[in-house]
């Protein structure tokens, strides 16, 4: 990185707004009083007065100049200039939070939502859309230094694909934020800034990458309370170039859909956006009919409280839109008439599912027997599947055991019977949603024979805290510590690291670890998901054993019992507290599909069903060349203390690929927790184990970005700048320590050799090509006459400004060498 450059931008903007306070050129004991510098008063007396004299010797420059164009280019030019200003505010940057808050609001309520800290891209959430995104917008951030332009979206996506075309490495932006924050549509925004960099000759390639997102989001958003497009699935999208940056492919991976939306939502929420998008644009072509969309009344899964009329579903003139957007979609990027016909089918068979009721019978042997009193639902999903309707009666009322050799069939209860149905429709809908993935992935793949590179951009489902959180919210919160986790390790840990390995003591920054609340999650076996898969395996547990088990193994200060409120825990993430309550923990966890239900699903005439339930779905030769590559950058590793991330150094070899080769095939093994034919019975929670673990593996290949979205207010309104909610978000985010470790830190790292040779002429005399040893770099580093730097080992360790001192006295010096040697070969008078 080059830090020396961001640290300038990021607070340029912070040093222009504090100046336009001094149009009045106050003096230098006015200055001292001025609020801003007396709150770091006894801090460092130099720095502000070093400070004070800058802004009043740029104000002189400023007043010289005539029009107000020359003088904010006249004081732009000295504050780039002046690096110790920088440093100076940087002082009072990591003083003063409240400046960096009324600096955002500041800039919010001038509609610029983004800002840089350090290499950090903070973007605020316009709730409103902004006219910066053209192509014009595009081709302005195209290969332009930083500080030329505003902090934006694509100047993030810009600096990523020319790490990647530069050094020839992959790149990983990853946005986080809490639900609502932006992130996906920031998503949005780089992969249309990557497209447009990434031109091809392919101008269809390009529109097919950018109808990626919005076909998957229609199957994985959903509205929620918090964001009417809230993402129930984490997403890790690759885009591929090749080596000299000419976009040839994409791909997606997906983690963790909130399957359990398909059959039942909270209340005010809704089901995924396609089940109504099908509903308006099928109407509008009047197909309705076609593929038997119950159409008098919203089925059960989208409308459970009978709160919805059909018509307002069916007339709804964005589903309709969105509808045909997803048609062009799926076309565009190669899907075949009768693939896209299958998909709406299963979709409306899910629906006709959701309508199947049960009721008890009762016969002189059984009473707890149950039946399908109304044909009519059951008897088009069946049809929809292509499959026999008495044999799925059959599967949903009744199952299969095999006890010591004999198989025997045990009727359902109507509760249970219910429970399969929904069963089957959770595992209809997720494994459609894989296939949809996967289709999109082997449509969209390069030519093998091209050694690409990619940029992936990740965008999870953000941080959840609702007035009722359930299982899904655990899933996606920890999900979410494990990213913050990642933020820490790559900001301030690696760093350190780096210092420790070069013998450098610098003041380490404190940070707020959040490894012990994972630990608490991912330890096995005591850990929070451990637990749950043990209870999970007994067949008498309850949500109240769930609770026990907790209670009594989980000693954590992350973790409690509320008194008076029951089957409840709270957790302290990282982003604040969560109650979250356990009703239903253990069979959401346990999420079984019995095997009658698959067997009936295999013999099902249509093919992509077929598809859907025989396994394998993926291929494995394609994930273990991703283990391969992983091993060589970094490793990911899962140990009794939870998950950690292993940097290079300490690869070694064999150990690891085994290692990570269990993974992945555990994760080939546990494509489809669900289902239970086998001994081996996996769990939601061990499958999202190893998906973080995958999800982490690939992350970590790559050289990171960070986008951080921030949510300004909770009511969703344009220009409202929440004070406390912004305050909270970056603290909790770390953003305020970053400022920190960005100014105390040494962000250039250079060998001595290298540093002998770049900068030799300070020191030496052109003719003398000294030694490229430690002892020459002091030489050169005191005669001028810098101070703070640090030896390691093998490198020097400068600030940020350093480099910019070095670099302004070489300038200075070959100028002056090359005016002696003009006047030595009586070139000049
Ligand atoms: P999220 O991805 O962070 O939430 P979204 O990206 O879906 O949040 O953003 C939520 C809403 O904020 C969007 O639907 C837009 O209305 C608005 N918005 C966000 N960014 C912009 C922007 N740059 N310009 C205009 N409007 C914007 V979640 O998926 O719920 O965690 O889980
Ligand atoms: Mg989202």
């Amino acid at each position: 990185y080059d830090y020396s450059y961001d640290a300038r931008c990021d607070v340029w903007s912070l040093v222009f707004n504090f100046f336009s306070d001094f149009e009045a050129r106050p003096s230098v004991t006015h200055l001292l009083e001025h609020p801003f510098i007396k709150q770091a008063q006894g801090k460092d007396v130099a720095l502000q007065q070093q400070l004070a004299a800058l802004i009043l010797e740029q104000q002189e420059a400023g007043c010289k100049t005539k029009t107000k164009h020359e003088r904010i280019n006249t004081r732009k030019t000295l504050i780039i200039e002046r690096y110790n200003l920088v440093d100076a505010v940087c002082v009072f940057l990591s003083l003063l939070q409240e400046t960096i808050i009324s600096h955002l609001q500041k800039r919010y309520d001038e509609l610029q939502v983004y800002t840089y800290v350090g290499d950090i891209l903070i973007a605020l959430n316009p709730f409103q859309n902004l006219s910066i995104y053209s192509p014009q917008f595009s081709k302005l951030y195209h290969g332009m230094k930083r500080a030329d332009n505003p902090p934006h979206i694509f100047a993030t996506a810009d600096a990523a694909y020319r790490g990647m075309v530069t050094f020839c490495k992959d790149q990983c932006i990853i946005i986080s934020g809490e639900s609502g924050a932006g992130k996906t549509e920031s998503a949005h925004l780089i992969v249309q800034h990557l497209t447009f960099l990434g031109k091809a000759n392919n101008r269809t390639l390009r529109e097919k990458i950018l109808q990626v997102n919005p076909l998957v989001e229609a199957f994985g958003n959903a509205c929620t309370a918090i964001n009417d497009n809230s993402s129930r699935f984490g997403k890790y999208l690759e885009m591929k170039f090749t080596p000299t940056g000419a976009v040839i492919g994409a791909k997606i991976s997906e983690y963790l859909l909130e399957k359990s939306r398909v059959i039942k939502q909270a209340t005010g929420e809704k089901n995924f956006h396609i089940f109504y998008y099908i509903y308006a644009g099928l109407y509008h072509q009047d197909k309705l009919k076609t593929y038997s969309l119950p159409d008098r009344t919203p089925p059960r899964y989208i409308d459970s409280q009978h709160r919805t009329v059909m018509q307002d579903i069916v007339s709804s003139k964005l589903y309709k839109e969105q509808f045909d957007a997803i048609q062009e979609g799926f076309r565009n990027i190669g899907f075949t008439e009768e693939e896209v016909n299958s998909v709406y089918r299963i979709l409306s068979a899910i629906l006709n599912t959701g309508n199947i009721e049960f009721a008890s019978i009762t016969t002189q042997h059984q009473t707890d027997k149950s039946e399908v009193p109304n044909a009519e639902a059951l008897e088009t999903a069946a049809s929809l599947l292509s499959i026999g309707p008495e044999e799925l009666q059959e599967a949903l009322t009744s199952q299969c055991v095999v006890t010591r050799g004999e198989t025997i069939i045990r009727t359902n209860t109507v509760d249970k019977a219910a429970d399969v149905r929904d069963a089957m429709s959770k595992a209809l809908y997720g494994r459609l949603f894989s296939w949809i993935v996967n289709r999109i992935n082997s449509l969209l793949q390069p030519d093998m024979n091209i050694c690409g590179m990619n940029v992936g951009i990740l965008d999870i489902f953000g941080f959840e805290n609702f007035k009722k959180n359930s299982f899904e919210q655990l899933c996606i919160n920890i999900a979410n510590e494990q990213i913050q986790f990642y933020f820490n390790q790559h900001i301030f840990a690696l760093e350190q690291m780096e210092y420790q390995s070069e013998g450098v003591d610098a003041s380490l920054v404190e940070y707020e670890d959040n490894r012990p609340i994972l630990d608490m999650f991912l330890q096995k076996p005591m850990g929070l998901l451990s637990l749950m898969d043990e209870e999970s395996r007994f067949p008498q547990a309850t949500d109240q054993t769930l609770v026990d088990k907790f209670e009594d193994n989980l000693r954590c200060k992350y973790f409690w019992i509320p008194k008076r409120v029951e089957l409840c825990f709270g957790i302290q993430h990282y982003a604040g507290k969560v109650m979250y309550n356990v009703n239903g923990f253990l069979e959401k966890n346990r999420d079984t599909l019995p095997a009658d239900i698959v067997v009936v699903l295999r013999t099902s005439e249509n093919k992509l069903l077929q598809q859907l339930f025989s396994s394998p779905l993926t291929k494995t030769g394609r994930l273990r060349q991703l283990s391969m590559k992983n091993i060589e950058m970094k490793t990911i590793a899962e140990t009794n203390r939870g998950i950690t991330i292993q940097s290079p150094q300490k690869k070694n070899g064999n150990g690891n690929f085994s290692l990570r080769q269990t993974v992945v095939d555990t994760m080939e093994m546990m494509r489809h927790p669900e289902e239970t034919t086998s001994m081996r019975r996996q769990t939601v929670a061990s499958y999202f184990r190893y998906s973080l673990m995958d999800l982490l593996s690939k992350m970590v290949v790559g050289q990171p970005h960070f986008v951080r979205c921030i949510k300004p207010n909770d009511d969703r309104q344009a220009l409202r700048f929440c004070k406390e909610r912004v305050m909270v978000q970056l603290r909790y985010t770390g953003i305020l320590e970053t400022v920190n470790i960005r100014r105390q830190g040494y962000s250039h790292r250079i060998t001595f050799e290298e540093f002998v040779n770049r900068y030799y002429y300070l020191a030496f005399r052109a003719h003398q090509m000294p030694e490229t040893s430690r002892e020459n770099a002091v030489a050169i580093l005191q005669r001028a006459k810098l101070e703070g730097w640090v030896l390691g080992t093998t490198k020097v360790f400068l600030r940020y400004y350093h480099v910019e001192q070095l670099n302004l006295l070489l300038r200075e010096v070959i100028a002056r060498v090359v005016i002696m040697q003009a006047y030595t070969k009586g070139w000049l008078g």
